[in-house]
């Protein structure tokens, strides 16, 4: 038996972040007890200096001390196994927003109709994915809404088939009727996931038609624009079907983070076969000859539909990485008088 530890040193317990609110967590602690707590100052600067606007994640491990009024101070943060992160939005579009950390799978949401799918936001969504190596899927939530629309019906017959055939599991769901709703607490089951999509789609509504004790909080798409009204505000980890999962905000694009242009393709799982064969080994497959992308596309073995949405993503960084990079050289204020394109 190990010492007691003497009475007045503080008690260190280790737990799970459940919630992030930016300034308070909650943890949910190994002997199960929820405990408000903060950080200490360090880590939130630590934070700074990787371009990270949160040190702390929903899904990250970590040791709290106990303090006297019964909060946590956390003192250590495991290494993360992996972490899904996209671009912050708005003026802090220079650092990494890690939405959770240390999941087994991602599910990018969608809706059919209010608001109908945007294929650009689940590829962006999947390649943030695969480049952190976690596995995806897509849910196609709003079944209901297909009704007597057989045009929309092929549309989405379409998408469906289109994802599955790269790899991507693909559920409709409707938290409306009930539809794959067991099919998808299958598949949270024993495992830690985290759903995330535009709002409106019904993330927080198909989780409470899994656990109708979550009473989590939802409201209606605006009849104007429809889009949804940001009513999850904060990451939440939850215990649902034998599993956990968190559910996120909506967010309105998905911003790729962190990626050099010519890695853009790596990401793409049907260019993998041909990626070694282009001329150039740093091809970015949109302009260069000899390039084996563009002959797969030509001979449809890749999708125009996913060709397209590679040069819409490349695009955005392109822009992103250059932003990045001056930003970069004004922050450290070694900028050269004369700015040199780097080398292709
Ligand atoms: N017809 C239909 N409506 C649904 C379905 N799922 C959700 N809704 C409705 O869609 C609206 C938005 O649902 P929420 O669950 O709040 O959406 P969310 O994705 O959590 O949105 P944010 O928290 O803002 O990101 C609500 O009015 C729900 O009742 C569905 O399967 N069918
Ligand atoms: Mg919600
Ligand atoms: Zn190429």
């Amino acid at each position: 038996m190990p010492d007691a530890p003497p009475d007045d040193s503080p008690r260190e317990i280790t737990g799970l972040v459940t919630r992030s609110t930016g300034s308070w967590y909650d943890v949910r602690t190994d002997s199960g007890e929820d405990v408000r707590a903060r950080i200490r100052g360090k880590f939130r600067l630590e934070a700074e200096t990787i371009d990270e606007t949160n040190p702390l994640a929903v899904g990250d491990r970590v040791t709290l001390q106990m303090q006297e009024d019964e909060t946590g101070l956390v003192t250590a943060i495991a290494p993360r196994e992996n972490q899904l992160s996209r671009r912050a939005a708005g003026h802090r579009a220079r650092s990494e927003h890690v939405i959770v950390a240390n999941v087994d799978r991602a599910w990018c949401v969608q809706s059919t109709f209010q608001p109908k799918l945007n294929p650009g936001f689940v590829d962006r969504m999947l390649i943030a994915a695969e480049a952190s190596h976690i596995p995806a899927g897509l849910i196609l939530n709003k079944s209901d809404l297909l009704e007597g629309k057989p045009r929309a019906q092929d549309a989405l017959a379409f998408w469906s088939e289109l994802y599955e055939g790269l790899g991507y599991p693909v559920l409709f769901t409707s938290a409306e009727t009930g539809e794959g709703v067991e099919a998808f607490r299958q598949r949270l089951a024993g495992a830690v996931s985290v759903v995330s999509g535009p709002s409106g789609v019904g993330k927080s509504s198909l989780l409470n038609a899994i656990e109708p004790d979550l009473g989590l909080r939802v409201s209606e798409v605006s009849e104007k624009t429809n889009k949804g009204r940001h009513t999850t505000t904060f990451a939440t980890l939850l215990e649902a079907a034998g599993g956990w999962v968190a559910d996120t905000p909506g967010i309105r694009e998905f911003g790729i983070w962190g990626m050099a242009p010519e890695e853009l393709g790596g990401y793409f799982v049907e260019f993998r076969p041909f990626l070694g064969e282009c001329r150039y080994p740093n091809c970015t497959h949109d302009h260069e000859p000899g390039c084996a992308i563009q002959d797969a596309v030509d001979e449809e073995s890749i999708t125009p539909e996913r060709y397209g949405s590679y040069l819409n993503i490349l695009e955005s960084v392109r822009k992103e990485y250059r932003a990045d990079e001056e930003a970069d050289w004004r922050r450290r204020d070694v900028r050269p008088d004369v700015w040199e394109e780097p080398e292709e």
